[in-house]
């Protein structure tokens, strides 16, 4: 009865057609419905953001998407605009099953901060309340899903196992955006954190 599946921000924008694609991000879809059934809980995370978010490179004028900035909190990647709050774009992939999802939780709708984690913005420091919720349900044994792989899914997965949670990253289920090596990289941060990769 300890066993969760969080799926990441499964939403349009990260699947083909979307403002922030990920390549292949809907072959994942009908694999993380199958997995729910073997778990006892399903959390689903939604990236929502403001359209004035801090992380969209269209609001620092002249810079280009991908590109990297310092913020208060550490560097931070500019994004296209996507997942804004209300759009079709921040709506869920139509394929996946909301219905066994026990719990939403948004993130990223702090104007000045981003937060690919489920635990933390990218300050490392304001809590979602995620780590609360799953305590008080007895939820210790988190595996991971969904989109990105090498952002906020590693992310969320470095967060989890640093807080005591055991942690599993399906990676069939997941796709990543790879961005100057970033795939590569969150394997090697996901395995010193002690997260396992299956
Ligand atoms: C994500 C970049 C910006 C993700 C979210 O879900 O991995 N990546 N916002
Ligand atoms: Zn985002």
């Amino acid at each position: 009865m300890n066993r969760a599946l969080i799926v990441i921000d499964m939403q349009n924008d990260f699947c083909p057609g979307g403002a922030l694609a990920v390549a292949g991000g809907d072959e994942i879809v009908q694999p993380i419905n199958a997995l729910m059934g073997q778990f006892d809980a399903v959390v689903l995370t939604q990236d929502w953001h403001p359209a004035d978010h801090a992380s969209f490179a269209d609001n620092h004028p002249g810079a280009v998407p991908f590109s990297v900035i310092d913020m208060p909190y550490g560097p931070q990647v500019l994004w296209p605009a996507h997942c804004v709050i209300d759009s079709t774009g921040a709506d869920f992939h139509a394929g996946l099953d909301l219905s066994r999802a026990d719990m939403v939780i948004r993130k990223g709708f702090r104007p000045q901060v981003d937060s690919y984690s489920a635990f933390f913005e990218n300050d490392h420091e304001t809590p979602t309340g995620l780590a609360g919720y799953l305590r008080e349900r007895g939820l210790n044994d988190l595996s991971f899903v969904g989109l990105a792989h090498d952002f906020c899914v590693a992310w969320s997965a470095i967060d989890a196992a640093r807080q005591g949670f055991t942690a599993t990253v399906i990676e069939g289920a997941t796709r990543a955006i790879d961005l100057d090596g970033s795939r590569d990289r969150a394997r090697t941060d996901m395995r010193a954190a002690g997260v396992n990769l299956e």
